[in-house]
């Protein structure tokens, strides 16, 4: 398929250590596809859904004990210890290759190694890049399928002589979490995964290419690589701007990429487009301006609390041509369940585990609470017509924001490039069940990448400082959000979801200078009245005031916990963002 001998060594060499019974190349061809599904449904290790009601679809279980991201097995493995940084792992590269090499030697006898070329990014685009996925799973195949651009067009975009492309190995080898590596070495474009056939850890193009990988590249080359949806918002008279938006993992990117505009802005001829749910490559423009393409070509999206109310585009995305993992099995009809899709969980069902479980009686979950729908981009309805662009979007805003119960305002802009670095970096979230470990823990995730940035979370600070010295005044505005303020009962306060439309509205009106802001000491907020709320039953203006609120306490206890957090960068972190500490102390005095 190719004549590129870096390729093709590299492949025989892997071949040499894992000692497949069979090697198969990947073309991207429908046949070829289809063949795998149908062995993936012989054998078990896929269920073939109803085809009236969900033609095309599949659904798998993974192991139980392989349902997430699993950090405190990933390692970032750099020559030096400190170009990693303090908050990752790291293991010297000669070691690692040296233990990995002994779990991979021999791994694939008795199966099948599958060759995956694919390409990050619109084929044709500067932007994109490639990549080669070994891996011993047909569901890996059949994912890396929907999610890339995979098959001979990956590898034609490489070219024939290019050693420009990540190589990634993947073996499920016996899914034991003890001997479970999640291993990235970004000096040498390599990925080495094993012992898991979940999603996130075994995907590589996602997060370890797209993020960890490509953040490193994109400090080198001078570009970026963030955990950030892309939408446009479409104005009545036609023109579209685009902004890009870093939440945690299981924090609403997928939702506010698929939003539906309220009433209010619909009727007006408001409209938003989605271009990506959760990667963003960015690179500044001959026009100076920040662009960014989505990497991906589908939706790895959380299945639990999508419905046709919260998001009807992303339940309309999964209705061909997906498939579902660890959600709950409709016995009845032969079609997937998940809480929260509606209030009618079905009686005859098997359980993410394969028990059978019945969601009327069952005190059990059907479905994981990081149970996934994985999607072709092109099945969503409200799909951006720029979103195979080679180009890329044009970004006018930059939003961070994460589950923050109290603390966090809804909505607060920066005063200035520089202080928006400083905004994202003291990101903070609970944790979700995105990852293996405690639900709900109020943790730092700076820009949402703590669990993504490849190399010195101090120097990807200063990579993101020297970006808006090249970007000027021509860079993005950069805010940040919190819709999951609760009240004292713990229940959310903002109604979110497509409601959160008019919290993009002043953003963008901000980006054009249209309205005013109030200087707080965190940065510039909304008057409470300048948040449109006509058509909400339950907001009131003096549910936004409360909503805008900054506990000046709260706030005084987040700082100290900021300068903590930032002892452990020690020289590496900007003096840029030490200043930006003291502004904010000061401004709480
Ligand atoms: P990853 O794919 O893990 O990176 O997650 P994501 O950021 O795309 O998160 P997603 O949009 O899938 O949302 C995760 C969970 O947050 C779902 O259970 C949603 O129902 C919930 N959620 C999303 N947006 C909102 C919102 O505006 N308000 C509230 N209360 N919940 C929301
Ligand atoms: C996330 O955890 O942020 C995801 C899902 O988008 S995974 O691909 O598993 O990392
Ligand atoms: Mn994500």
């Amino acid at each position: 398929m190719t004549k590129n001998q870096n390729v093709l060594s590299w492949v025989d060499e892997m071949i040499k250590l894992c000692k497949p019974d069979k090697v198969v190349w990947l073309d991207g061809s429908e046949e070829q596809l289809q063949a795998l599904r149908d062995e993936a449904c012989s054998t078990g290790e896929m269920i073939k859904l109803n085809e009236e009601k969900l033609p095309g679809c599949y659904l798998h279980r993974t192991a139980v004990n392989d349902v997430a991201r699993v950090e405190h097995r990933t390692f970032i493995c750099t020559r030096k210890k400190e170009d990693a940084g303090p908050i990752n792992n790291w293991e010297d590269p000669v070691v690692m290759y040296d233990r990995l090499t002994k779990m991979y030697d021999g791994v694939m006898k008795g199966r099948t190694m599958y060759v995956i070329p694919y390409c990050m990014g619109p084929i044709g685009s500067k932007l994109s890049k490639v990549g080669v996925e070994l891996t011993d799973s047909i569901y890996v195949v059949l994912n890396m399928d929907i999610m890339t651009r995979m098959g001979k067009c990956a590898l034609e975009q490489l070219g024939d002589e290019s050693n420009d492309f990540v190589r990634g190995l993947h073996s499920k080898a016996d899914v034991d979490e003890e001997k479970r590596y999640i291993v990235h070495f970004p000096e040498d474009n390599a990925i080495w995964s094993i012992n898991s056939g979940y999603g996130g850890n075994v995907l590589l193009g996602k997060k370890c290419f797209a993020l960890r990988i490509a953040s490193y590249q994109g400090k080198n080359e001078g570009w970026m690589a963030e955990h950030m949806l892309i939408l446009g918002v479409e104005t009545p008279s036609g023109e579209t701007k685009y902004i890009a938006a870093a939440f945690p993992s299981a924090c609403g990117k997928t939702n506010l990429a698929m939003l539906i505009p309220p009433e209010v802005y619909k009727k007006q001829g408001y409209k938003v487009w989605t271009v990506g749910d959760d990667i963003a490559w960015m690179r500044i423009g001959t026009d100076g301006r920040l662009w960014a393409i989505n990497p991906e070509a589908g939706f790895f999206g959380v299945a639990p609390g999508t419905n046709d109310k919260s998001n009807p585009n992303a339940l309309a995305t999964t209705k061909r041509g997906t498939i579902f993992t660890n959600v709950a099995h409709n016995l009845d009809d032969n079609t997937v369940w998940w809480e929260g899709l509606d209030k009618n969980p079905p009686e005859n069902a098997i359980d993410w585990k394969g028990n059978p479980w019945n969601g009327k009686t069952s005190s059990e979950k059907g479905a994981n609470p990081n149970s996934r729908f994985t999607a072709p981009a092109k099945n969503c309805p409200c799909i951006s017509d720029k979103f195979n662009d080679p180009l890329g979007v044009p970004i006018s805003a930059i939003v961070f924001g994460g589950r923050r119960a109290k603390t966090a305002p809804l909505v607060y802009q920066s005063r200035s490039w520089q202080h928006g670095v400083f905004v994202g970096s003291i990101m903070a979230s609970e944790t979700t069940a995105a990852a293996t470990g405690a639900v709900g823990v109020v943790r730092r995730d700076p820009m949402a990448m703590r669990p993504f940035c490849g190399y010195h979370m101090g120097d990807y600070f200063g990579h993101w400082l020297e970006m808006g010295k090249k970007l000027g005044d021509k860079a993005p505005k950069i805010f940040n959000v919190n819709w999951f303020r609760t009240d004292d009962e713990g229940h959310f306060i903002w109604p979110g979801f497509g409601d959160n439309m008019r919290v993009l509205m002043w953003i963008l009106d901000r980006c054009e200078g249209k309205v005013d802001a109030v200087e707080t000491a965190i940065g510039y907020e909304p008057k409470a009245e300048d948040i449109n709320i006509e058509g909400l039953s339950d907001i009131t203006v003096d549910t936004v005031k409360g909503l805008l609120d900054v506990d000046k306490a709260l706030w005084q206890e987040e700082a100290a916990g900021i300068e903590d957090f930032y002892k452990q960068f020690g020289d590496r972190l900007p003096a840029e963002l030490k200043a930006e500490l003291e502004t904010l102390k000061a401004n709480l005095k």
